[in-house]
């Protein structure tokens, strides 16, 4: 049942999760608000979650959310999502579902999208690979969506943090270039201590590191273009596993991985605030 803590120790469809977040803003309607920020290609809802003060356990949180509004989005590639589910033989599906022109494939990928160094080296202009860039910057609707929230709110917004999966790392700009940002030194030791509070919290190692020279070459990610509008802390977090499971991960393994990663979320958040 979706109040049970069984809920979060599994992988749900795409309508249970819309089921889910239509609960939570019901339950909690006085710390959560659902936002509308656009459809998908496919015209399925986009929503931002919002969680705004009052009433927490931990102090931390306290403190963080009475300086903090924080900006949820559970899933961005919804449809992509929905088709891993409905095509259990593409569980592994990464891209969009669109279709450009006459493309004789589907889907771009999100992560290529974003008009950072928009498809130089380490994305594809080729339809039909797995780094494809699209057709151009902000092509896909998903990708315009949240380009557009962020760009309408990057005066309030002080970090910016996208989830992936897996590897094990805590990634700052840049991904597009081997340079170094001008806040490297500040990024990578922020990195270093959020990989910290996540070997306190779960034993498990997080490598930091610049993005280009920890994994490859990717341009056109929503961390580097998120940095390069003005929002210096900006952070990719690869989350478990290093390889074992793969993209794959056991469903026993998702709170553990949520709760070291909401560790180095409030350490980064921390940082955020001591330097406003
Ligand atoms: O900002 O450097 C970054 C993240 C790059 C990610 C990307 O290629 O878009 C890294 C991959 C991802 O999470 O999408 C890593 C995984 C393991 C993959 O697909 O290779
Ligand atoms: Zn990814």
């Amino acid at each position: 049942a979706r109040g049970s803590s069984s809920y979060y120790e599994n992988y749900h469809s795409m309508k249970e999760i819309y089921h889910w977040m239509e609960a939570v803003v019901k339950v909690h309607s006085d710390l959560l608000q659902k936002i509308y920020i656009g459809s998908s290609y496919e015209k399925r809802p986009l929503y931002v979650l919002k969680a705004i003060h009052v009433r927490e356990r931990d102090r931390t949180m306290t403190t963080l959310l009475e300086h903090f509004d924080f900006y949820v989005m559970p899933v961005i590639n919804v449809d992509g999502y929905e088709y891993t589910w409905s095509h259990p033989s593409n569980r592994l599906w990464r891209k969009s579902r669109s279709s450009h022109g006459n493309s004789k494939c589907i889907g771009t990928d999100m992560n290529r999208n974003f008009d950072a160094h928009w498809c130089g080296p380490g994305a594809s202009h080729f339809e039909c690979q797995e780094i494809y860039c699209g057709p151009y910057p902000e092509s896909e609707p998903e990708v315009k969506a949240v380009a557009r929230f962020v760009r309408d709110h990057k005066d309030i917004i002080k970090a910016y943090i996208t989830m992936h999966s897996y590897s094990q790392l805590v990634l700052f700009p840049y991904s597009y270039t081997m340079n170094k940002s001008k806040d490297h030194e500040e990024l990578e030791s922020l990195a270093q201590k959020a990989a910290k509070a996540i070997k306190r919290t779960t034993w498990k190692t997080y490598r930091p590191g610049a993005g280009a020279q920890t994994i490859y070459l990717a341009p056109g990610g929503s961390d580097d273009w998120a940095y390069d509008l003005g929002i210096k802390y900006s952070f990719t977090f690869e989350l478990r596993d290093t390889g074992t499971y793969g993209f794959l991960l056991p469903p026993r393994e998702i709170k553990p991985t949520c709760l070291e990663a909401l560790s180095a979320v409030k350490e980064i958040a921390q940082h955020v605030l001591q330097n406003l």
